[in-house]
């Protein structure tokens, strides 16, 4: 059956009910561009999606060596066929006229364009003065978590081993730290615990700060069709905005921004003293119980409601059903990762699956998510702030190995210190140590927090900038040398979901003009700065995609994150396979922790553990004394409050975030029509209560001010909890709806702005989601509409002004095509799931 759906009004699609511990029904979601038919596609390329972490399947269609849309693969285990908008629409960014084709390098002031020799020698002459003059330490490297992991490993050997520098770290810092951390403070290692496929059998769905409908939407689909079909799951959702999970959940919770600590303690206090805690588990499989019930011992409902602003009687229904469920899955995002004692709460949701025994088997899970494309990898690869392969940068034995397979002196690879976090990179290079940044596929003039102070310290004088990127971004424009790159369905690599899940993503087309692959411009620094091995051979001896996924694959041997199972070949086959794949598991491994926790032993470990309130690292021998035996580790924490808190002067809590139709700083998004026009330009939700008190009514122009600077932005009226603002944050300061270039800047509309400066102490994660803030009014909309979207997190509040629906025109249609072979019925009804 075959239907035709305008994606934009309809985000989710039809449903196709399936019951509980059924296969999920394909449904094969099509988009090609207007005028092309199916007939006209001369090729089909396999790649995967990019635009978030679900890591969905699709094929993009190529006629005359051009992208002409995409499809979703019915045969893959993530999405069995589906897409979600920005994947249905955002490849058409590729082909933007405003493409970066040449290199630049700043003359006088300007960026002026030359050729790779000149660009290229102008890195290479600037980072060997500096090695010379400063040392390794000077130079410094941002990545992102959106390139392949070719990339993040190529870079990864070239400046830890290279360079000689601890200053690498990725945009994952502000993304998935968190989860990293918090599965090296519970299992002693990074690694997912649970798989997507757990969404088919769990009976209780928990979902901590994740906005699942509007940041995974393929797996909402499933969730989705889950609560259509027999036996659905009941669902919690914890989110102070009324997000079309909440919609649909059974207890929906909505606590005051940065308190999830206080309410994950009191769910933790109820579900001992309920005892609905799996003993025998707890007694084989943790260590730190008695810690743990000692903790939260005095965090009862009512202590926490005082503190969350959320009914007493609501936080113990939400326990009842953590309590009840026979399978019960979990996942943590933002909404916890970004907020205030971020990994002493995310750590809390592993607590609860220990405590209940709800891990390793289908449908009871933890998932840790991932944010971006790539994050996996730039974890795994080392190009963050951990040693490829998952190596604890404390353990000698680790170094050693990790030198060994680089051939190099383990006094070559850095660790005296835990790698450099990203905040404290843009530190020292405020400071002045650090002079040279080189910035991969992100955009930290729109990213971090406290832009003004991101500007300053990019546009300083005696720091060294090289931005590599697809346009002019806001950072490319404060770049001493600007490099194009070329991007996915222009070069071939492999990448991993927030599930382990691989999947390799070929070359479709030509990138435009002379723009190159990230891993050719990183093994042509390499060649240029001729870095030797031991034996005085190249140390980075691979030359495209395959050859360094093959050395790679030797660096991943034997360790969690073990790929050695897999070739391109293989993943040019049955779609999307899941590591560890090596010789015990061939085909990959749904779930990890099947069998006990088997990487937490202290010889194997990949961190010795921090303390969640100061960050300080253990020490080995502390480690070793708490866990002799490698097993999961219950970690308490007590409640602080935040850090800012509203006052007088700032008298809201504001929070940032996203929404469906944008990737984030939408340098792709934004250049896709239909995207850009479902939400064109910057807005801010307020409650209905917190309007009225104000006098502010739907499109009003206002001021969002904190300590730090200000924005404007349209008012949004909307169910989100009183003495709260969310602003979303993707815009920057270039319009390109308006189409204004690099002279006609629209300042103050980035919610950055406003953020603060401040990170979780144990993951260095920024805290985009908690700081103070004031509202006033700066001009009436006159009847005019917020340019929000009305089909998810920020649909008007009922009794609010009446808006027109979001929709999307003709060219937003999607063919949706459901086999008639699939067991079960099912009508491909048209719906949005509100
Ligand atoms: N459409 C879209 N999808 C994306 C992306 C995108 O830019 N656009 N980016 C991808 C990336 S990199 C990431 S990291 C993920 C992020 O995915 P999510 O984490 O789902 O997205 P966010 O909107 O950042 O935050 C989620 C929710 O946290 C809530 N929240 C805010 N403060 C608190 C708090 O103190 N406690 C709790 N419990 N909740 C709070 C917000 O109301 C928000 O709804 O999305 C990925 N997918
Ligand atoms: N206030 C607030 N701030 C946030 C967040 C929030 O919730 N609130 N979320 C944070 C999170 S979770 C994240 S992940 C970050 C994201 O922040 P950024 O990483 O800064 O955002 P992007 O717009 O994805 O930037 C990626 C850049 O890489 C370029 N690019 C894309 N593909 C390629 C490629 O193949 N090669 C190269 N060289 N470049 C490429 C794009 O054009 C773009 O300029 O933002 C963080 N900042
Ligand atoms: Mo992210």
């Amino acid at each position: 059956m075959e239907a035709s759906v305008d994606r934009i009004a309809q985000p989710w699609g039809a449903r196709t009910p399936y019951a509980r511990r059924a296969p999920w029904p394909v449904r094969v979601d099509t988009h090609l561009a207007e005028g092309t038919t199916e007939a006209d596609v001369q090729q089909w390329v396999r790649a995967a999606s990019i635009l978030h972490s679900d890591g969905d399947a699709m094929d993009i269609a190529v006629r005359d060596g051009r992208m002409v849309g995409v499809r979703g693969r019915a045969d893959d285990r993530v999405n069995h066929g589906r897409l979600g908008p920005k994947d249905l629409f955002g490849w058409q960014a590729n082909a933007s006229a405003d493409r970066l084709t040449r290199p630049l390098v700043r003359e006088n002031g300007r960026l002026v364009e030359t050729d790779w020799d000149t660009a290229m020698e102008c890195v290479v002459s600037r980072s060997q003065d500096l090695l010379r003059e400063n040392g390794p330490g000077s130079i410094g490297f941002y990545t992102s978590g959106q390139l392949f992991l070719e990339e993040y490993y190529t870079l990864a050997v070239l400046a830890r081993a290279g360079i000689g520098t601890n200053h690498l770290d990725g945009n994952t810092r502000m993304c998935t730290s968190t989860a990293a951390e918090a599965l090296k403070e519970t299992f002693g290692c990074d690694g997912q615990p649970g798989s997507y496929d757990d969404i088919d059998h769990a009976d209780v769905i928990a979902l901590f700060g994740h906005n699942i409908a509007e940041t995974q939407p393929v797996q909402w689909m499933r969730i989705l069709d889950r609560l259509e079909g027999g036996d659905p799951p009941r669902l919690l959702c914890v989110d102070p905005r009324p997000t079309a999970v909440a919609r649909r959940a059974a207890v929906h919770l909505a606590p005051r921004g940065g308190t999830n600590l206080a309410l994950l303690n009191a769910l933790l206090h109820e579900i001992i003293r309920t005892d609905r805690i799996d003993h025998d588990y707890i007694e084989a499989h943790t260590v730190g119980f008695e810690e743990l019930k000692k903790q939260v011992e005095e965090c009862t409902p009512a202590w926490a409601a005082a503190i969350c602003d959320v009914p007493a009687a609501r936080i113990e229904e939400a326990a009842e059903l953590l309590g009840g469920a026979e399978r019960l899955l979990s996942t943590v995002l933002q909404g916890v990762y970004q907020s205030h004692q971020a990994t002493a709460s995310a750590v809390q949701v592993n607590n609860l699956h220990l405590l209940r025994g709800m891990l390793g088997r289908p449908g009871a899970g933890v998932l840790q998510m991932n944010g971006q494309p790539t994050a996996q990898n730039t974890r795994e690869c080392g190009a963050n702030g951990d040693l490829p392969g998952f190596r604890n940068w404390q353990n000698d034995d680790h170094v050693a190995d990790l030198a060994s397979v680089w051939n190099v002196d383990p006094s070559q690879i850095p660790h005296y210190a835990p790698p450099t976090h990203a905040m404290q990179i843009f530190r020292y290079a405020e400071q002045g140590s650090l002079r040279m940044l080189w910035i991969s596929g992100t955009n930290p003039a729109v990213s971090l927090p406290e832009l003004a102070r991101i500007r300053s310290i990019l546009s300083q004088e005696r720091l060294f900038v090289v931005a590599q990127d697809l346009f002019l971004t806001e950072t490319a424009q404060l770049a001493d040398v600007v490099l194009p790159a070329a991007t996915w369905g222009e070069k071939t690599g492999t990448f991993t979901n927030a599930d382990r899940t691989v999947h390799l993503s070929e070359k479709a087309v030509e990138p435009p003009g002379e723009a190159k692959p990230d891993l050719d411009i990183f093994l042509d620094y390499a060649a240029r700065m001729d870095f030797r091995d031991k034996d005085d051979a190249p140390l980075v001896p691979w030359h495209d995609p395959e050859s360094a996924f093959e050395a790679w694959k030797r660096c991943s041997a034997g360790r969690p994150c073990d790929y050695t199972g897999l070739t391109y070949d293989r993943l040019r086959g049955p779609s999307g396979i899941q590591w560890p794949c090596n010789d015990e598991a061939p085909d990959g491994t749904e779930r990890l922790y099947t069998d006990g926790i088997s990487w937490a032993d202290p010889d194997h470990c990949e961190a010795y553990g921090k303390d969640l309130e100061t960050g300080a690292a253990q020490e080995p021998v502390e480690y070793r004394s708490l866990n002799p035996d490698g097993k999961a580790m219950l970690k308490a924490a007590a409640y602080i409050p935040p850090h800012e808190r509203p006052d007088e002067r700032y008298p809201f809590q504001l929070t940032t975030g996203r929404t469906i139709y944008h990737f984030h700083t939408r340098t792709k998004t934004g250049r896709a029509p239909q995207l850009n026009s479902a939400a064109p330009d910057v807005w801010v939700e307020v409650s209905l209560l917190d309007a009225d008190e104000l006098g502010l009514a739907e499109g009003d122009l206002t001021e969002v001010s904190s300590p730090r600077g200000s924005l404007r932005a349209r008012v949004r009226v909307t169910d989100i909890r009183r003495g709260l603002l969310f602003v979303p944050f993707h815009y920057g300061y270039w319009d390109t709806a308006a189409g204004s270039g690099p002279d006609g800047r629209t300042p103050g509309r980035a919610a950055n702005e406003a953020t603060i400066t401040d990170w979780d102490p144990a993951s260095k994660q920024p805290l985009f989601k908690t700081a103070a803030a004031a509202l006033t009014l700066v001009e009436r909309g006159g009847g005019r509409a917020a340019p929000a979207p009305t089909t998810a997190a920020s649909a008007p509040a009922r009794d609010a002004a009446n808006v027109a629906p979001t929709t999307g025109g003709g060219d937003a249609r999607v063919t949706q095509e459901v086999p008639q072979t699939q067991g079960g019925s099912r009508s491909a009804r048209e719906e949005n799931g509100r």
